[in-house]
């Protein structure tokens, strides 16, 4: 086992590791910006490292930095959170060059998720259902006007170096393909510095659903069931919950061993995701995230298991320390993501925390870097706080969000509590009777944003 891990995040996340390093008797280093000298993971961590400047990019995102800190402090292996240089296969590669370890899977496996055409190509070889769809790229506006016709329209047109909803653009008939197709090259190329697009059927009232798995690295997978995420706004997800409330208990048996199989037979090291869209019963393949995600603790919750320390004995070479008969699901977990950000139009809130209280009690986890007098600082994320509560069935979970919600106390700034009060009155959130676009519409009739 590592004697000493660095983490190259800040923020929850952050704490989130130092706490499982700390559990597991494992020293952790923080790396931190020059804006993020005052941060609780800074505090908490046993040692701290200053990498650079305010900016993410000359500091959480600069590799040479990171690995200059691991070489001062003899951390041996680095933990990347998500975001940043979590799904970064060169990082990766630089770690493993420099004799470190990266907590993740390998370079490899990164490159080929992060490619959506390679992805997906390898997804369906492994029997995983997919979006019907061009057989790998489309190149030219003629061969995205006859893949179309043959798949039929409405039809997607996503960016291959995309992911996260970035770049794409949907075409409902013929006429629009001209425009679709440019308009999604063009804003690939200048998001991704790559023009490749790709194309689907286009499911018009999907769930998002994603599938939580873990590999050893030797060939064995797992599974643990999955998160429903369709409450989202702009590709940003605000609530979160596992498990699916529309999933039946043999489709989630049946999805997750397809998953647990794909991943076992990849050799896949650590953590992932598999991501669906869900429409009339039936899971469709999307993407696949080769990271831990902001939302795993409604997973750890039911299953009671601590993904970041099996991350950890996993990237060490130890085995999982379960086996998929022992996860077993024990009740409903919702997670909300608290942001620094004020409504009707969730502009960014930073600003100094006046008050701070966390909700605790039964059933209650609040996952958050802030405390008494922090200056949120306004060069990243706006992300807080995660609240997550557990209870033995859905409408427990419920009640003991609203109950929760009303212990927290951030005051000085602005913050998303307001929606999620808002939200917990809505009876389809109730019945869990939401899909993809269910939050963009409420928006807009609720809060005319
Ligand atoms: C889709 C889709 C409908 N049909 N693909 C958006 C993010 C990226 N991960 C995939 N996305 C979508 N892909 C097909 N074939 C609709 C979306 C989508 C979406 C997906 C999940 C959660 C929220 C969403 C909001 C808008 C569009």
């Amino acid at each position: 086992m590592f004697d000493k891990i660095l983490i190259a995040n800040r923020g929850e996340i952050a704490l989130r590791v130092i706490r499982a390093c700390r559990e597991m008797g494992i020293k952790s280093v923080a790396v931190h910006s020059t804006a993020d000298a005052d941060a609780m993971h800074v505090r908490m961590a046993d040692e701290s490292v200053c990498i650079g400047p305010p900016s993410g990019a000359q500091s959480y995102l600069s590799i040479p930095a990171i690995i200059s800190a691991c070489e001062i402090t003899g951390a041996q292996a680095v933990h990347p959170g998500y975001g940043f240089l979590s799904e970064n296969a060169n990082f990766v590669q630089i770690i493993e060059d420099h004799g470190l370890t990266f907590i993740g899977p390998s370079a490899q496996d990164i490159r080929t998720m992060g490619d959506k055409i390679t992805a997906k190509d390898t997804a369906q070889k492994l029997g995983i259902p997919v979006v019907p769809g061009s057989e790998g790229g489309v190149p030219t506006v003629e061969s995205a006007r006859k893949a179309a016709a043959d798949m039929g329209y409405p039809v997607i047109i996503k960016a291959t170096a995309g992911g996260g909803g970035r770049g794409m653009k949907v075409a409902t008939s013929a006429a629009d393909i001209d425009v679709a197709f440019s308009t999604a090259r063009s804003e690939a190329k200048a998001a991704f510095g790559n023009d490749e697009v790709y194309m689907e059927k286009y499911l018009q009232k999907p769930r998002h659903i994603e599938v939580q798995v873990f590999g050893d690295g030797k060939g064995n997978g797992v599974h643990l069931a999955e998160r429903d995420c369709s409450l989202q706004r702009r590709h940003q997800k605000v609530f979160e919950e596992a498990p699916g409330p529309c999933i039946p208990p043999e489709e989630r048996a049946r999805i997750g061993k397809i998953c647990a199989d794909a991943v076992g037979a990849m050799k896949y090291s650590g953590a992932g995701t598999v991501e669906f869209l869900y429409e009339d019963g039936e899971f469709y393949f999307i993407e696949m995230n080769t990271r831990l995600q902001v939302e795993h603790p409604v997973t750890e919750a039911i299953f009671g298991v601590d993904l970041v320390r099996e991350q950890i004995r996993v990237a060490a070479g130890l085995p999982l320390s379960f086996t998929q008969e022992d996860l077993q699901i024990n009740g409903h977990a919702i997670e909300v993501r608290i942001n620094a950000e004020k409504l009707p139009n969730f502009a960014p809130c930073p600003g100094k925390i006046t008050a701070y209280h966390a909700p605790g009690g039964l059933g209650v986890r609040m996952d958050s870097a802030l405390y008494d007098g922090y200056s949120i600082p306004p060069y990243y994320d706006s992300l807080i706080g995660k609240l997550i509560v557990h209870g033995r069935d859905r409408p427990e979970a419920l009640a003991r969000l609203s109950r929760a919600l009303g212990e927290l106390i951030v005051d000085g700034i602005d913050t998303t509590v307001p929606l999620f009060h808002a939200l917990l009155a809505e009876p389809d959130v109730q019945s869990g009777d939401y899909g993809i676009h269910w939050l963009e519409r409420w928006l807009e009739e609720n809060l005319g944003a």
